[in-house]
């Protein structure tokens, strides 16, 4: 039997954080398709991101890109969070949007290039310092589209030394957390292309640098639980961007595209305890609504993301285990299945009302209104970086 005591624990407590860029019109590089109501400033994303909060109650925290995200006064705005019922969560660096950047940032040849790209990101660990953030968030788009473009190791060389100046200037409890993408923009070389190169890199820079999975940046096919799983092992996975992928970094709604994956992905991090809040993993998403609507389009994740972590608790860990140990393969494999098939919809509506909110956080946010009351307030929303 799986622990549903448990299960409801884990639950009650598991924590989704949020982007503030999945609330600001998104597109391709062949369209983007303006939505009305779409924020204008920073405050409005954290805005938008409190009724993702509001609907589902386990969204209480929103990631800040800088600079899409620039204000005067960062202390100011995690206040302004605060007074909605979130909190400013991790801040991530921005050194792809440059022209400046045509060679790379923190790897570029050019030491004045490098230069720039390294007083950004330390100036993100000033806005840390203020939003009271635990985690810089670093995805890096340098690398090559030709062969001989550059020296492989030279850029290794010259990113390591980056993050060794980022790792020494974060504080007590901050932490980096290192980003790796297959490919895109680079389509030759890309210099954190994958878990490897990133966990060799976050082993040399110590305990403050933690490995991130975005679960869009793999090749087809790729095995994304079994890295979780290895990271886990290691002690060092800082964290998820949760988005959906059909073909290359998609950025769709999590659990869309595969919530199987999802669901298998979860599995590890429970079997790990790494859903505990004490594990310090960041579960994040990392998407963009080109096409939906964006509050209901992170509802709708969120709560992908919920339903996938009930399913890992509902796993009867003993059966799994006696299963295992006796060697019997359809018998372990039945008994994941059996808390996949589960509809955890029910349980997840009840423990909603125990919270007192709506069992049902999509057609609660349809009836508020607020859709309606940004749409006619708003007139000329920001752009939010789509494509990256
Ligand atoms: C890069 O593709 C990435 O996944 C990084 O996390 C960026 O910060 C983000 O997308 C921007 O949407
Ligand atoms: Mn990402
Ligand atoms: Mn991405």
């Amino acid at each position: 039997m799986s622990d549903i005591t448990a299960a409801r624990a884990a639950l009650r407590q598991q924590a989704v954080e949020l982007p503030s860029w999945a609330f600001g019109n998104s597109g391709t590089r062949f369209k983007v398709f303006a939505q009305p109501g779409v924020p204008r400033s920073p405050e409005e994303k954290i805005a938008d991101a409190a009724q993702v909060h509001r609907f589902t109650g386990i969204a209480p925290k929103v990631a800040l890109h800088i600079p899409w995200d620039r204000v005067d006064d960062y202390a100011k705005l995690a206040e302004y969070a605060g007074e909605l019922g979130i909190e400013v969560g991790t801040v991530n660096a921005n050194v792809f949007q440059d022209d400046d950047y045509r060679l790379g940032s923190v790897a570029n040849p050019d030491p004045r290039v490098r230069r720039k790209a390294l007083d950004h990101l330390l100036e993100c660990v000033d806005v840390m310092d203020a939003t009271g953030s635990r985690d810089l968030k670093l995805w890096f788009s340098d690398g090559t589209n030709y062969p001989g473009q550059d020296d492989i190791r030279a850029r290794q060389d010259r990113l390591a030394e980056a993050l060794e100046a980022v790792r020494d200037r974060l504080g007590d409890g901050q932490r980096m957390l290192l980003e790796y993408k297959l490919f895109e923009p680079a389509f030759y070389t890309t210099d954190v292309p994958d878990w490897g190169t990133a966990y060799a890199h976050c082993l040399k820079l110590g305990d403050k640098a933690q490995v991130v999975v975005d679960t869009g940046h793999h090749a087809p096919g790729t095995n994304i639980e079994f890295i979780v799983a290895f990271l886990l092992r290691e002690g060092r996975l800082g964290g998820f961007d949760f988005n959906s992928r059909f073909y290359a970094d998609d950025d769709l709604m999590v659990g869309a595209a595969d919530p199987f994956q999802l669901f298998r992905i979860m599995h590890e991090v429970v079997c790990a305890g790494a859903h505990e809040p004490e594990a310090g993993v960041a579960f994040m998403l990392d998407q963009c609504h080109n096409i939906e609507p964006k509050i209901p389009g992170q509802i709708r994740s969120v709560m992908n993301a919920q339903e996938a972590t009930a399913k890992a608790l509902l796993v009867d860990a003993e059966a799994l285990a006696a299963a295992q140990a006796a060697g019997d393969v359809l018998g372990a494999n039945a008994v994941l299945m059996d808390a996949y098939d589960t509809d955890v919809r029910p349980l997840l509506a009840e423990l909603r009302g125990e919270q007192g909110l709506e069992p049902d956080p999509m057609a609660a946010y349809a009836a508020s209104g607020y859709a309606e009351r940004i749409a006619a307030e708003r007139v000329g929303g920001t752009q939010a970086g789509w494509g990256a």
